[in-house]
């Protein structure tokens, strides 16, 4: 069975003009054909937006069926791969790239209040720690775009699904320190190979 991954990004939101996920996502989109011959790789940047990002994710999502889904988006308190452990069932009030407030406090009224991620998160951790990238894992995606992404994923109950948070700040033209864009790059790769490796054992 050849395998689908959807790979996803964000674009801008208050606070952060250039997301670094709209610039990784599609490198390593072409980085990750290379390597990953015969997988089909899709992927999509997402509007930083309450009513329209989870929903061109959702249409990707069934576009794709992919067996694993790994949204990437960047955050001010990351100071490296942030591996998120699970979506919660909130929505802050909180602007969005187009100025709107969510319409409710809660992502899905009948929803379970947090949904668990089910990409190997300990196995991405270790792998990416072992090859000297620094890496954490975190109890929740937050409760803004990227956590109701990361939510509604994991509701569609097939396939795999996770969250990558990045450094806002890779971005920025010449940073130095937290992470590097081509670490950034190598460690995204190493986590989708994680990802497939635990595709192919349940298959
Ligand atoms: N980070 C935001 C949304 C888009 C992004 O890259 C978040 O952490 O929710």
């Amino acid at each position: 069975m050849a395998a689908s991954i959807l790979l996803t990004g964000f674009g801008p939101f208050p606070g952060v003009a250039v997301n670094a996920s709209s610039i990784l996502v599609p490198r390593l989109t072409r980085a990750a054909r290379g390597r990953f011959p015969g997988v089909a790789i899709h992927s999509a940047i997402l509007p930083t937006e309450w009513a329209r990002g989870p929903a061109r994710a959702r249409a990707f999502y069934d576009k794709a069926e992919p067996d694993i889904a790994i949204h990437f988006g960047v955050s001010g308190r990351a100071e490296g791969f942030v591996i998120e452990k699970r979506g919660v069932n909130a929505c802050v009030h909180f602007a969005d790239g187009a100025g709107q407030m969510p319409p409710l406090a809660v992502l899905d009224p009948g929803g379970p209040a947090r949904r668990t991620v089910t990409l190997p998160v300990a196995g991405i951790v270790r792998r990416l720690r072992a090859l000297g990238l620094p890496a954490v894992t975190s109890d929740d995606a937050g409760s803004y775009l990227c956590n109701a992404v990361l939510y509604q994923s994991l509701g569609f109950g097939t396939g795999m699904a996770g969250f990558v948070h990045l450094p806002s700040s890779l971005a920025d033209e010449g940073q130095e320190g937290l992470l590097t864009f081509e670490q950034a790059l190598d460690g995204s790769l190493e986590i989708i190979a994680v990802c497939l490796d635990a595709v192919r054992v349940r298959a």
